[in-house]
């Protein structure tokens, strides 16, 4: 399963309780305190890992603890430490506090200020630190009370609800219309073989190929679900992924030139385009390529050369996914702008 949102509860380990303890050896009489102090709790630490795509197994596990620190002991003897708690995210996961368990996904748009992302291979964050260990009565000796019983506890663990959330980490995304071809598209400029068929929605998350240029550079495309009007607002599936693309350079938007199903491939672009500015305005800043998949098909010449007049601007790559025709073309433009 594929899970890009969860929300979790952590708590790291409560330190460990100082100890109490008199020295007693054979000729030594009153040998004075030697209660050692608690070990620290465990923090929970989250770990960006570049061999994990998503986050289900927060899903499944949604209560992570670290484990709490040892008591002091007799002889100065300090508690074991509690281990730590790591847990492996994906790279480009968002990590979010909340207030309290009462969060709802559907309905909040969620825009505070996230406490870390974590975007490089292996780099950790520390989401609750463990409790400092409470003192022995070693500490707690003076000439006026050489037979000290005072000891403090371990402090209590760092806890807290958070939200997570991926945010996919690609030089490019695909975005278009459901059935427009992205997935096939993908299967030919990448060793990545997302589901391809002929009905809408077959593409229900991300996936991420990685395109190999000459000269031994690559870029990695991610395929995203098919998007409809007022997928900005929850419609389909495309809110809900439309975050994925906020991290990408290049949008690479994939119109039906052909017009299937009754559509109008310029009218498709506009919308589009649309879409992604009410979902983020700052995403249409972003540089965009348009490929015009299904050339194969009859009517397409005219078709493109409508969305040619209509966007005269607009660099435009006529392909066929399932020919392999324009595959080259687009590759070459792709290494060009990423
Ligand atoms: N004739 C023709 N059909 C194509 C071409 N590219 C894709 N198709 C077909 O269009 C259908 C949808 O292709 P997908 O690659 O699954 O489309 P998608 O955009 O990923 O669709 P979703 O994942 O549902 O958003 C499949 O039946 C493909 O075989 C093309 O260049 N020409
Ligand atoms: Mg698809």
């Amino acid at each position: 399963m594929f899970v890009d949102r969860v929300r979790i509860f952590a708590q790291a380990g409560k330190g460990g309780r100082g100890c109490v303890s008199f020295r007693r050896e054979k000729f030594v009489p009153k040998g004075g305190p030697d209660g050692g102090d608690g070990g620290r709790g465990g923090n929970v630490i989250l770990r960006a890992d570049r061999h994990v795509d998503n986050l289900s197994n927060l899903f499944y596990e949604p209560i992570i603890k670290a484990k709490n620190g040892g008591h002091g002991m007799g002889k100065k003897m300090a508690g074991r430490a509690g281990a730590d708690k790591i847990v492996k995210v994906p790279l480009g996961t968002v990590v979010h506090q909340l207030a309290s368990e009462k969060f709802e996904f559907r309905n909040s748009n969620f825009e505070s200020q996230p406490l870390i992302d974590l975007t490089r291979e292996d780099e950790e964050f520390v989401l609750c630190r463990g409790g400092a260990g409470g003192k022995g009565n070693v500490h707690f000796k003076s000439s006026r009370n050489r037979a000290p019983r005072q000891y403090t506890d371990g402090e209590e663990g760092e806890e807290g609800y958070f939200l997570l959330e991926l945010r996919t980490i690609a030089d490019a995304a695909l975005v278009g219309y459901p059935n427009a071809g992205k997935s096939t598209l993908l299967r030919k400029i990448s060793a990545a073989r997302p589901k391809v068929a002929a009905y809408p929605f077959t593409t229900l998350h991300p996936v991420i190929g990685v395109v190999e240029f000459p000269g031994y550079r690559r870029a990695t495309i991610a395929d995203i679900p098919g998007l409809i009007e007022g997928a900005h607002r929850g419609l389909g599936l495309g809110h809900e992924f439309l975050r994925h693309i906020t991290r990408c350079r290049v949008l690479l938007f994939v119109v039906d030139v052909a017009g299937s199903e009754g559509r109008n491939p310029a009218e498709d672009l506009q919308n589009l385009r649309r879409e992604i500015d009410l979902y983020d305005p700052t995403l249409s800043a972003r540089s965009w390529l348009v490929i015009a998949n299904k050339m194969d098909l009859p009517n397409t010449e005219e078709n493109l050369k409508a969305l040619r007049t209509r966007f005269p601007k607009l660099d435009i790559v006529p392909t066929s996914a399932v020919r392999t025709e324009g595959i080259e073309e687009l590759k070459r433009k792709l290494a060009e702008w990423l």
